[in-house]
């Protein structure tokens, strides 16, 4: 197998052994030609949800402008796990909740355009979250990804020992996404990525009784807010080091559905809650076009 990819200094070096990867939660393989069907991508779009992830595809479409044949937009390979659309030089995919499932997304996503000659291909974290002191509605830009113990860094078992690595993101890109002015607020800040929904993000509305008290809780939350935290969500450490680790350009992008200083439940209505959702996507979508056009003029500046 050929090794030429954006980062392949970043690449695992036992690949090239391989005869045939199998990337087996998308159900594609490198007997495919995976350059004819990827090989121009330039920007990677993950969310949790299979729902959202259809209706960020439908939107690059109409963005720009990309049409599809009889069968319409139809998502890549298996669908058990993940959904992977492709719409011109940008794959809308879900990576499914927590950083379990975002791992196994990332090495396959990363792996599918290292095999498909991708130059150079940014990802975005789309996702949603709760909010800080922040009108549900809003957005955060994350400048670093923390732990549950507000540390910047990720940590995994290797070989049962303990390692860590770093989550910060990438700080000029963050700027940009976070630059224009909007409807509703755009924010830098630190996003929390707890593998946990309940306990981990300190809800009182989980099955089992909490460890702490309401007070207890208070005092956390105002020195998350005091450290600059804006938000909370399941995967933004893991995404954060890996993409580090694999020296790709990253963001991630929250909508925010909750100010979790006043309460727990997420209980907008289904309205609020895919306005709020759309908001990350705008800002992202608009990123995108305006790479793409800064792309075109250069490209007809070459020409003259
Ligand atoms: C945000 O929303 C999901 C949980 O509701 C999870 O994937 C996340 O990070
Ligand atoms: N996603 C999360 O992980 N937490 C929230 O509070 C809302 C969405």
């Amino acid at each position: 197998m050929s090794l030429l990819f954006m980062n392949s200094e970043a690449i695992n070096p036992y690949l090239a052994e391989l005869d045939k990867d199998v990337l087996y939660h998308f159900g594609l393989t490198t007997d495919m030609d995976l350059k004819k069907m990827f090989g121009d991508t330039k920007f990677v779009c993950m969310g949790g949800s299979p729902v959202r992830a259809e209706k960020f595809a439908r939107k690059v479409a109409e963005e720009l402008g990309v049409t599809f044949d009889a069968d319409g937009l139809r998502p890549i390979g298996k669908t058990e796990r993940f959904n992977v659309y492709k719409v011109g030089p940008v794959i809308s995919a879900s990576h499914g909740m927590g950083m379990g499932s975002l791992s196994v997304f990332l090495n396959e996503i990363t792996k599918l355009l290292y095999y498909a000659k991708c130059g150079d291909v940014t990802y975005f974290r789309i996702g949603t979250s709760g909010g800080i002191g922040l009108e549900p509605g809003s957005v955060v830009v994350a400048t670093q990804a923390l732990n549950a113990e507000m540390k910047p860094t990720f940590e995994q078992h290797e070989l049962g020992e303990r390692h860590y690595y770093p989550t910060d993101l990438n700080p000029d890109l963050a700027k940009e996404l976070a630059l224009t002015k909007r409807k509703f607020k755009v924010v830098l800040g630190k996003t929390m990525g707890i593998d946990s929904f309940y306990e981990g993000q300190n809800r009182l509305d989980g099955a089992l009784p909490p460890s702490f008290t309401k007070k207890e809780r208070e005092i956390y939350w105002q020195l998350a807010k005091e450290r600059g935290v804006r938000n909370m969500e399941m995967e933004a450490t893991k995404f954060a080091a890996f993409c580090i680790r694999a020296k790709i350009r990253a963001a991630l992008v929250c909508s925010t559905l909750i100010d979790r200083l006043k309460g727990d439940q997420v209980d907008a209505t289904p309205e609020e809650l895919e306005e709020w959702s759309d908001h990350a996507q705008e800002v992202v979508m608009d990123h995108i076009k305006e790479i793409l056009a800064k792309d075109q003029t250069q490209q007809g500046k070459g020409r003259s």
